[in-house]
């Protein structure tokens, strides 16, 4: 198993550059849309495809990655929402662990039953340490895991959170309000969090605009993730593409 997209994320983070990731959700793509939209972030310099989402009803994830790894080059991360969520054509997959959640099953139930297809798969993982943050609206993400977020102003306890799943060995921090989110993290929580530990943290939900995205990754995130947003209206994957690539090199 190599660990190359790992490198390549921890190398940007050493590098402070600052990635930008759209989210595919497999529901919600047929084979022209996906075409239409590789062409887009190839062109806009899309560092990741992330596929994945919370409820995955849609049973042609393996068909969705060959297609976009025939058509494309940028590398491909699988964000299960379930441990169904595995396709070995992709390149890598977020192992994610909710420990944001007191739900044992979201924390390491799941893994112990998908381990061992996980590692048959020969994917890349990458041991990730999942904290949901409240967006103002109860998400798929909230009801599936049956956790509650945690609150948007408590930074402190996303510090700590982030801090404890560095300790455990985790290789990235993912903080998410949840796909759709009405209020995306803030940048006071951004910059606590990103303050409190070395490893790569990514940012998503509930991102609309540029400036938001610059804004997140000034405040420290390392990896922005826009998914809802670029699905109503696919330019934007150009403007926070270049959003995020325009943020000063901070070593
Ligand atoms: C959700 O972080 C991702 O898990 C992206 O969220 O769909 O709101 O961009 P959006």
């Amino acid at each position: 198993m190599t660990d190359l997209i790992y490198q390549s994320i921890a190398g940007k983070k050493k590098a402070g550059k600052k990635s930008f990731a759209v989210l595919i959700d497999p529901d919600k793509v047929n084979e022209q849309k996906i075409t239409d939209l590789l062409d887009i972030t190839a062109k806009a310099k899309v560092d990741y495809l992330l596929v994945g989402g919370s409820l995955v009803i849609s049973n042609h994830l393996d068909e969705v990655v060959k297609q976009i790894k025939k058509q494309c080059t940028i590398p491909v991360i699988l964000f299960p929402g379930t441990p169904s969520q595995v396709s070995r054509y992709a390149d890598a997959l977020l192992y994610l662990s909710l420990i944001s959640g007191r739900n044992p099953e979201l924390l390491i139930g799941q893994h112990v039953i998908s381990a061992p297809f996980v590692r048959q798969s020969g994917l890349e993982i990458i041991s990730t340490g999942y904290m949901v943050i409240d967006g103002g609206a109860p998400t798929t993400v909230s009801y599936i895991s049956n956790a509650s977020p945690i609150p948007s102003n408590k930074n402190e306890i996303a510090i700590c959170t982030a801090m404890a799943g560095e300790m455990l060995g985790m290789k990235l921090i993912y903080m998410d309000a949840g796909s759709g989110a009405e209020q995306p993290i803030t940048e006071a929580m951004i910059a606590g969090v990103a303050g409190a530990i070395d490893i790569p943290l990514v940012v998503g939900g509930g991102i609309t605009d540029p400036e938001k995205a610059y804004l997140n990754c000034k405040a420290g995130a390392d990896i922005i993730v826009v998914g809802n947003a670029i699905e109503k209206d696919v330019s934007l994957i150009k403007e926070i593409s270049a959003a995020v690539h325009s943020v000063p090199v901070r070593l």
